[in-house]
């Protein structure tokens, strides 16, 4: 299933860096966003994850995010998650970069951590910037607002709306880094997170897909590995670090 160079060049790197979507929690019961399967009430995601559409609807923006805030609640990281908490022990260098919201990676253990869409445990008013835990917005049966009066988002990056430049910033430099790039249960589709494993690429990093399925990304990769990240990812734990 590994090739030996990829074992080889694992076994010896000092700087590995992961990007990881929505795909690696889905093995948790976190549902993906594209697809037949990711579709919440056949929304694509681009529908509801804006500004525009969250201030013509919020209550409707606001259902989607109660929803995904209650799953998340519930659930537990997965094999794909506790693994790579294991590979930051053993790499010098180990940074995962994520595009999911729902902490998973932290609570398996990991430690460095990017976050680049934001984090779903956190809320702000639009208006005065408050910021407001999920205990004290859950309860309300609509879109949640603050006592001045302004409408409560999740503080999450919706398209159109620029990244955190600390997490961004730290991202490509890990990416520039990497001796192994890592492209984990994401479709690839979603800029500026889609570059990362090509400026890895173009900085000598070999890059190395795993996923479902072949994506934007397969045909650049330097090796792609069809199937889940919660059976591949302890897999290849065994196999290099043996
Ligand atoms: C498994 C598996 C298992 C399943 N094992 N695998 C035209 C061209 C290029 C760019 C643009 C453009 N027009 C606009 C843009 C920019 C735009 C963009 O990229 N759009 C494209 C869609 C075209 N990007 C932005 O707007 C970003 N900001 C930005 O660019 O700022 C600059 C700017 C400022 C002002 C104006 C214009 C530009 C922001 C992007 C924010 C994305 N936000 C979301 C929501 C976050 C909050 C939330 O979670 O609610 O982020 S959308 C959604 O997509 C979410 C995800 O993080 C992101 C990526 O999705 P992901 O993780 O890849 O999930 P899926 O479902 O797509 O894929 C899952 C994969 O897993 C699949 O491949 C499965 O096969 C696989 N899988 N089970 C392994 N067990
Ligand atoms: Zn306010």
């Amino acid at each position: 299933m590994f090739s030996q160079q990829f074992i080889t060049k694992l076994n010896r790197a000092q700087t590995v860096t992961v990007l990881t979507g929505a795909g690696i929690s889905a093995e948790s019961g976190v549902p993906t966003f594209r697809g037949t399967d990711g579709l919440w009430k056949k929304f694509r995601p681009e529908e509801l994850a804006n500004f525009d559409a969250f201030i013509k609807n919020p209550d409707l923006v606001w259902e989607w995010y109660k929803y995904r805030k209650q799953i998340i609640s519930e659930i537990k990281p997965n094999a794909g998650h506790f693994a790579l908490a294991k590979m930051e022990k053993i790499h010098k260098s180990f940074s995962i970069v994520t595009q999911n919201i729902d902490n998973l990676h932290r609570r398996a253990g990991s430690k460095t951590v990017y976050e680049l869409h934001g984090n779903i445990e956190q809320n702000y008013c639009i208006v005065c910037y408050n910021k407001f835990s999920n205990e004290e917005i859950i309860r309300s049966e609509k879109a949640p607002r603050c006592s001045c009066g302004g409408l409560i988002r999740p503080d999450v990056v919706w398209f159109g709306e620029m990244l955190p430049e600390s997490q961004w910033s730290a991202s490509v430099m890990a990416s520039e880094s990497a001796e192994i790039f890592f492209s984990i249960g994401t479709s690839a589709v979603v800029y500026p997170a889609a570059s990362l494993p090509m400026i890895a690429k173009r900085t000598g990093a070999y890059v190395v897909e795993i996923n479902l399925e072949r994506t934007e990304l397969s045909h650049q990769a330097d090796e792609v590995l069809i199937g889940k990240s919660g059976e591949i990812l302890p897999k290849l734990i065994d196999v290099c670090y043996h």
